[in-house]
């Protein structure tokens, strides 16, 4: 099924056609544009129905030739308004709504082609813009929460994957080994960690951020003591994005960052844990590059965890775990020892 071709930079990309001189050569329409599937010539950027080379619209018109004995400059402005007007029409179009919603319209399917297109190192630019060209805002939006749903759903089964590697090297199940090996609320973050039941990243609700912000606000700083339970359900069950805007709710109802509430109302085990879930939710690089840092700092290296980190995330973003590493430490993490 062939999709709509919208290009509105299509102007961008008008050649040179014609002779060699400049009086016998004039601006042609666009030499090549992004198709539409089986599509063998451009189509017009207002009807999008007439090829290029048969319509007569100002979009489609070759600019002005330079007239003979007259100056260059009358000839760059009559250029300079023709792109104007061919600039104004492609707008009168979007303004029109020319990309309406396209039938048949499946967000799942939409999203598993662009991160099939996404994946890996290159990226399959012609799908993605065949793709997002001819979808609605509102049908992107959509494709960007079934993305979302897509990678949520690939973590989940991330974790799953190791569970069952676990117990079949070990002979014993990841989660009774965590509990026989801690107790109290650690042990307590850690099954809810293990049993991946944090929400996808769905569309944020504001009201329901406000409210965990609260919560959290309410468990610690004006709490004596700290309700541990509060923060495990909030930081365990809630979406990466919702606990993004949580952190930053957090900060204007009660002044302080999230992390220092974590140092100042928990303590040994638990508080590592809780404060190494708010920075990777944070940002993983930024977490990652920190502990690069502390597996490096002071005499003698922490071996194990470097070799952890380097192996595991050598495939995946350790190029941005160095960009962060020499923003945040001030020095390149190929050189650092
Ligand atoms: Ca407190």
């Amino acid at each position: 099924m062939a999709r709509v071709n919208v290009n509105i930079l299509g102007i961008s990309e008008l050649k040179w056609t014609g002779g060699s001189g400049a009086r016998r050569g004039r601006w042609g329409a666009p030499g090549r544009t992004r198709r539409a599937r089986g599509q063998t010539e451009p189509l017009c950027f207002r009807c999008l129905e007439q090829p290029v080379s048969s319509c007569h619209c100002v979009l489609c018109s070759p600019l002005p030739a330079l007239p003979p004995r007259r100056s260059p400059a009358v000839w760059v402005w009559s250029c300079v308004a023709h792109l104007l007007l061919t600039w104004a029409g492609a707008m009168a179009q979007v303004l029109r709504g020319t990309v309406t919603d396209f039938p048949g319209f499946d967000e799942r399917a939409d999203a598993e082609t662009l991160q099939k297109a996404m994946k890996g190192l290159g990226t399959d630019e012609e799908s993605i813009l065949t793709l997002l060209t001819s979808c609605s805002n509102a049908q992107r939006q959509e494709i960007a929460v079934a993305l979302k749903l897509c990678l949520h759903a690939l973590k989940g089964a991330e974790l799953r994957a190791i569970k069952q590697v676990y117990e079949e090297e070990y002979g014993s199940s990841l989660q009774d080994d965590v509990v026989g090996d801690t107790s109290g609320c650690y042990q307590r973050m850690l099954v809810v960690l293990l049993q991946a039941n944090r929400d996808p990243d769905a569309r944020i609700d504001e009201a329901q951020v406000e409210q965990d912000a609260q919560a959290l606000f309410q468990a610690g700083e004006l709490k004596w003591g700290t309700d541990e339970e509060k923060f495990i359900t909030i930081f365990g069950t809630r979406s990466v994005s919702h606990l993004r805007r949580v952190f930053d709710k957090y900060m204007t109802i009660s002044g302080f960052q999230i992390e220092e509430t974590i140092d100042r109302e928990t303590s040994g085990n638990l508080e590592q844990l809780l404060l190494a879930v708010a920075k990777s939710i944070r940002s993983i690089p930024a977490y990652l590059a920190e502990t690069f840092y502390y597996a490096m700092k002071g005499a003698g290296t922490d071996d194990h965890t470097l070799i952890r980190v380097v192996v595991s995330r050598s495939e995946i973003d350790l190029y941005n775990i160095r960009k962060e590493f020499r923003k945040n430490f001030g020095t390149s993490l190929l050189f650092h020892d």
